[in-house]
């Protein structure tokens, strides 16, 4: 594999079973009261094939009319989003060394079939906090460019456990999710694959 770009981190299973098997039950009690949502595209209305929740103050969302953007409430539910657990604010300090907490924990849920197209995450107004993924599940093959989307790609594998921090010039660059391994985790007893993504929305104090 060549060298990932400036600013990633890839820490490979850096969860045990026991940490997964924890946050996997954390994630249930999130989704049981902010219940999973078809994303869909702005403009188009197109759904995503990837279903969402959130937890902590802000939650990313989107649909036909208002497009990509965070709020503090469910689309559907119109309640606050649950709050963060613990352990993922201490995942947060311990990799990110910030003084400050992550303010939003998309949860994406893949079936085996889904993927997400290449595309940035420019939605937040701090683009000098770091994004930090959690990947849980079966495997999936992640793609990473430049800051334009026609720049090279690379891509590699996200195995469960495996933690990736996103930061510095690798902030704003294209990514996407091409494709789920079927079968590749046990973790999950109907399959799929859950991501995590900590993030810092509004400026850090
Ligand atoms: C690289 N999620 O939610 S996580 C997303 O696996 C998203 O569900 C993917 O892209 C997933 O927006 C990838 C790893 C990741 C997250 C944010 C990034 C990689 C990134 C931001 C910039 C560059
Ligand atoms: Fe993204």
């Amino acid at each position: 594999m060549l060298q990932l770009p400036e600013g990633i981190r890839h820490l490979p299973h850096h969860l045990d079973r026991d940490e997964q098997e924890t946050l996997v039950e954390e994630i249930r009690s999130v989704v049981a009261r902010a219940p999973l949502f078809i994303p869909q595209m702005p403009r188009t209305g197109q759904p995503m094939s990837v279903r969402m929740t959130n937890c902590g103050p802000l939650g990313w969302v989107t649909d036909k009319e208002k497009g990509y953007r965070y709020q503090a409430t469910h689309p559907e539910t119109g309640v606050s989003w649950p709050p963060m657990p613990s352990r993922l604010l201490a995942l947060w300090r311990d990799l990110t060394g910030l003084a400050y907490d992550p303010e939003a924990c998309l949860v994406n849920f893949y079936s085996d079939e889904a993927k997400m197209g290449l595309h940035q995450d420019r939605d937040e107004a701090e683009f000098s906090a770091p994004v930090l993924s959690i990947s849980l599940g079966n495997s999936c093959l992640f793609r990473i460019g430049g800051p334009n989307r026609k720049d090279r790609t690379q891509s590699f594998r996200l195995d469960s456990g495996d933690i990736v921090l996103i930061g510095g010039t690798s902030r704003l660059n294209f990514h996407g999710v091409d494709r789920i391994y079927p079968e590749s985790s046990n973790l999950l007893k109907k399959g799929g694959r859950i991501n995590l993504t900590l993030r810092r929305v509004t400026p850090a104090p």
